[in-house]
């Protein structure tokens, strides 16, 4: 039995991108692995927003995970400041990272370039998300492409800490899925769909309704060709739709493409918009049924307890390792 872990940060609502590309590779996990999944509110600091927005986003976020199909009963499901240990890992793991390689994470170089006014959590946060993965010794991590570098972190500094100090540390494996692991957003195909984004036609949320999905499809850019083929480099747009498609229809790439040869652009925007309509639309309704039902709260707590359980001896190996004295 393997142990998996993954997480998403509680900013904005996750969108199709999150959905497709990670959240719904955690599901089939929890029938033969130990699961842990996070929702990460200590990453959400980094970028300084309203407390009490942060307080809600963190229980809508538990409840979407169940919504798309996390089981409580199987999976450890927790918020990742209720287990101390991340916080108190990542200083230690900060005392062995190295402040160029930090530099070189495309994360922050993308979102962290006006470094007078960004906050040095931004900066420290791929050594936070290294030990989220590396406390509870996982063998796995489903994530999206984007956050491939991140793992690579994870992997160097748990090589380097087992080095420098002890064998303490699982290598993490990166799971990144063949179709669908970077979603890119409906008004601009050459860049990754983003919760971000300085427009909301960029992506489609989980919780967005049905006129409005139908709407940002039939108005995603695509190009002035009329070809229908898969080709991401020369054709961003209708490449995007067919992998949307194609994870949430179950149907490979090649087949889709050659149900839709000779048909207009239209025709697969609507088609696509529809599957994913059908897709959302159980997703949403046990959404809206489990933030009346006030679950959440009690499933958090257990799953705290657990998540604290898990990650009491390597926090402990860690700071003996390092020469840190308990008493
Ligand atoms: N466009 C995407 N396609 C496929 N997978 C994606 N992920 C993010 N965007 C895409 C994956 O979703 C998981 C959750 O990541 P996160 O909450 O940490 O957010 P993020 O990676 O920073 O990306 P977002 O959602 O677009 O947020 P912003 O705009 O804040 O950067 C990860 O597994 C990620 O790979």
């Amino acid at each position: 039995m393997a142990r998996v872990f993954s997480g998403m940060q509680p900013t904005g609502v996750l969108h199709i991108g999150n959905y497709l590309g990670a959240l719904k590779h955690f599901i089939p996990y929890q029938e033969k692995d130990e699961c842990f999944f996070c929702v990460v509110d200590l990453h959400a600091l980094t970028i300084p927003g309203d407390p009490e927005v942060l307080r809600r986003k963190s229980i809508e976020l538990a409840a979407l995970y169940i919504a798309a199909g996390v089981d409580p009963n199987k999976a450890t499901l927790f918020l990742q400041s209720n287990n101390s240990a991340h916080a108190e890992a990542a200083w230690l793991m900060q005392c062995v990272a190295k402040f160029g390689e930090l530099g070189r994470m495309t994360q922050f170089k993308d979102k962290g370039q006006d470094s007078e006014s960004v906050t040095t959590g931004l900066f420290t946060y791929p050594v936070l998300m290294a030990v989220d993965i590396l406390l509870y010794k996982t063998d796995e991590v489903p994530v999206g492409e984007d956050q491939k570098q991140h793992l690579e972190l994870a992997r160097d500094l748990a090589e380097r800490f087992n080095r420098q100090y002890k064998e303490i540390f699982t290598i993490p494996e990166p799971r990144i899925p063949d179709t669908g692991a970077r979603i890119m957003g409906l008004d601009n195909p050459e860049k990754k769909m983003s919760k971000s984004a300085s427009t909301p036609a960029n992506y489609v949320t989980l919780l967005e309704d049905e006129k409005s999905i139908l709407k940002k499809f039939k108005r995603a850019v695509t190009d002035s060709d009329t070809e229908i083929r898969f080709d991401p480099e020369q054709k961003a747009g209708i490449s995007n739709l067919l992998s949307i498609m194609s994870v949430v229809t179950g149907r490979s790439i090649p087949i889709l493409v050659k149900e839709y040869q000779g048909k207009g652009y239209g025709h697969l925007k609507v088609d696509t918009a529809e599957a994913v309509i059908e897709t959302l639309r159980p997703i949403q309704q046990r959404y809206h049924q489990l933030m009346q039902s006030g679950e959440i709260e009690d499933i958090l707590a257990q799953g705290a307890v657990k998540a604290r359980e898990a990650t009491h001896e390597t926090l402990g190996k860690m700071k003996d390792a390092m020469g840190l004295v308990s008493f």
